[in-house]
């Protein structure tokens, strides 16, 4: 065993040349040829491999410090018996890059792309993708083309953490379908040629909701059906109940009867109250925690009221009520957004009829709420037309786990509890 001085070898008229990364450290075993270290100059990206198999054992050189042929880099202790030790010349190179000039004896892979030795990698012959060979190396085993990342670094050049940004980008994205159908690039318009435009960041909120609802559009098979419920005996109920001086001061919503209603057609209808999981396999949940859709000032958010089958209508209202306000303050918790089985998007209070609410995924289903009106219906009974209060309901589920005639069932039936909050009981 030996320790030998590893230097910059010839490397013709560059002279101070930076070093810009270096791929090993102290205590690194490395193999014959492995890049070591890489040098910047104007022209080109210069990469010193290791002249002998061996252990690192000094490093002489910090990121920044420049060079020239015949300086000091590191320490390797190896067999090798030679107190110096040039690094050797790489394996045969390709043709360099038309940008670089390159002396005829010049003994290193240099370019703008380097370690030709990589011949798979398509960079180091087109030229692009200006990134050291730890970096392409490590695109390569992420399975990335490096030509089609963004450089960050001194002069573009593409750095671990550039590859890294790339891949949580290209993950966010949906799979690519392979049938040629794949989304286009989002249109880049400069507005103002069309007239006066403010620009303002998109909110936190929405920039996080906006992306898992851009993941269950796309990813989840949604139908969703629409059917309208009499609830005209039900805020009859909710109207008493709110009059009732027994109650705690609490405002009892249609929303909490809506939560109650959908808990107890969950028990019934339990494919409503799963997740399908990427291996795909059902969980079915035996806890029934309900997500309701709250408006705040920087956009939507879903508070979970928890074991809402084991909760009375008027603790539901209360918690919603408490939850609503956490929500509009920015002050839920995590853990208060979390666990649902299932979600109401209601936008009663607000107006409109019938629209397709977005799964949460992943959950199964999601219950949209329209206003309630009143409207002429006509009565067998009597034999009349009579004021009912009707209000609409818009169910989406996954196709992938439910069918149509059970989505169909879970409606009717939690209709069914909504007409006549007995059932409830049952
Ligand atoms: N039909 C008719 N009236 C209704 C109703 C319905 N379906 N639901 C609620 N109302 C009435 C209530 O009775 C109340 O009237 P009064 O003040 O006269 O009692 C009024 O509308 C306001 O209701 P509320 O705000 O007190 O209670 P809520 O349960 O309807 O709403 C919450 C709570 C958190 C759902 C609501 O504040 C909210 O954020 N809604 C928007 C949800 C949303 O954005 N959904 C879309 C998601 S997809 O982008």
């Amino acid at each position: 065993m030996s320790v030998i001085q590893v230097v910059v070898p010839d490397i013709g008229d560059f002279k101070d040349v930076p070093v810009v990364e270096i791929q090993i450290k102290v205590g690194d075993r490395i193999e014959k040829d492995q890049p070591l270290i890489s040098l910047e100059s104007d022209k080109a990206l210069i990469d010193i491999p290791a002249p002998a198999a061996g252990v690192v054992h000094k490093l002489d050189v910090g990121l920044g410090d420049k060079v020239s042929s015949g300086s000091l880099l590191l320490m390797l202790e190896t067999a090798v018996a030679s107190s110096q030790v040039t690094p050797q010349e790489p394996e045969p190179e390709k043709p360099p890059a038309p940008a670089v000039s390159l002396p005829p004896q010049m003994p290193l892979t240099l370019a703008p792309v380097v370690d030709a030795s990589q011949s798979a990698d398509p960079a180091a012959v087109s030229g692009i993708g200006h990134a050291g060979p730890a970096v392409r190396k490590f695109a390569r085993e992420t399975g990335i083309d490096i030509r089609e990342v963004a450089g960050t670094g001194q002069r573009g050049r593409v750095t671990r953490a550039d590859v890294l940004s790339y891949v949580k980008s290209r993950m966010q994205q949906p799979r690519s379908s392979g049938d040629g159908l794949d989304l286009l690039a989002w249109p880049d318009i400069d507005f103002s040629k069309f007239g006066p435009v403010t620009r303002e960041p998109l909110p936190r909120i929405k920039r996080i909701s906006g992306a898992n609802l851009h993941r269950n559009w796309v990813r989840i098979p949604h139908v969703t059906n629409h059917d309208d419920v009499d609830v005209t005996n039900l805020e009859e109920l909710r109207q008493a109940l709110n009059q009732d001086s027994s109650n705690k001061g609490t405002k009892i919503t249609l929303l909490a009867f809506i939560a109650k209603a959908s808990a107890v057609a969950l028990k019934r209808f339990p494919y409503f109250n799963a997740s399908l999981t990427e291996g795909q396999e059902l969980v079915l949940k035996n806890y029934f925690h309900i997500g309701f859709a709250a408006d705040t000032p920087n956009g939507l958010v879903v508070p979970v009221v928890r074991d809402v089958d084991q909760k009375g209508v008027q603790d539901i209202a209360s918690e919603m009520s408490a939850l609503s306000a956490l929500a509009r303050e920015g002050k839920l918790k995590p853990e208060q957004m979390q666990g649902g089985s299932f979600t109401i998007s209601s936008l009663g209070g607000i107006g409109g009829t019938y629209f397709t609410p977005i799964i949460n995924a992943p959950e199964v289903g999601i219950l949209g709420v329209g206003k309630a009106r009143l409207q002429p219906v006509w009565d067998t009974k009597s034999a009349a037309v009579v004021p009912r209060l009707i209000m609409p309901l818009s169910l989406s589920w996954d196709h992938r786990v439910v069918d149509g005639a059970e989505a169909g069932r879970f409606l009717a039936y939690l209709k069914s509890v909504l007409e006549d909050f007995r059932r409830v009981a049952i």
